[in-house]
């Protein structure tokens, strides 16, 4: 993707100016924030279709966010195919099964009890959309010579908080997943060893009798988490 060759810095005139006046940015936030406070972890999914088109496009919005030295390393894979989908699940509880019998230590296993989570991992399956996100700890040029990536958690962090909100957006419900350990995804997925897998969120509608854990609806007060110096 990045020739060696062509790094020299040009600039163009900024696209995009999304300047409004102070009114119409306050009254903006405060409906994105009002639909935002709507998102909702669910583990319970529909097996309601959703078209390639959403997908395509969440990953669109996912793939503009910025990234060190601009190398965006990520690649995500989206998963329908119902065989792979099934691998993905047995993989999974493999794992889970060992960290929900005590490979996870006591401390996290008790620190799960409120979010009620186990081993189980039905909606793998039951979902019609798996997406993947691997973390490219490096890049290759096309003459196979590796090139480094920068802030590489970092950058894949801020992607996958773009593709949440854009699933959101799009009226989606979203698990973000991490069994421990996940090298198996890399495998099950063909990606290169460049690749490392991230998490996988699970993607659909709810079922009609979907809940939350209670607990997940306890926020930390904007004292808690801002400190403001004027
Ligand atoms: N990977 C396990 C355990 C798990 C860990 C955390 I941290 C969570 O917030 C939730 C679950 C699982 O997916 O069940």
């Amino acid at each position: 993707m990045f020739s060696k060759k062509s790094l020299k810095y040009q600039k163009i005139p900024l696209p995009d100016n999304v300047s409004i006046s102070d009114e119409e940015m306050l009254s903006s936030i405060t409906q994105f924030k009002e639909y935002m406070l709507k998102r909702h972890t669910i583990r319970d999914f529909s097996d309601r279709e959703v078209s390639y088109d959403i997908i395509k496009h969440v990953i669109q919005v996912a793939g503009s966010a910025p990234s060190g030295a601009n190398h965006q390393p990520w690649h995500f894979v989206a998963v329908s195919n119902a065989d792979i989908k099934s691998r993905i699940r047995e993989a999974a509880e493999i794992e889970e099964e060992k960290f929900y019998s005590g490979g996870g230590g006591d401390e996290w296993i008790k620190a799960l009890e409120p979010i009620g989570t186990n081993a189980k991992k039905p909606h793998l399956e039951t979902a019609p959309w798996l997406i993947i996100i691997f973390a490219e700890r490096y890049g290759v040029f096309e003459d196979g010579t590796k090139y480094k990536n920068y802030y590489v958690p970092e950058s894949v962090g801020i992607a996958t908080g773009f593709l949440i909100t854009a699933l959101h957006k799009a009226g989606l419900s979203v698990l973000t997943h991490t069994p421990n350990p996940m090298n198996f995804l890399t495998g099950l997925c063909n990606r290169p060893q460049s690749n490392k897998p991230v998490m996988i969120l699970t993607v659909g509608h709810p079922s009609s009798n979907a809940t939350v854990p209670k607990v997940a609806k306890i926020k930390k007060s904007i004292d808690q988490i801002l400190t403001v110096m004027k």
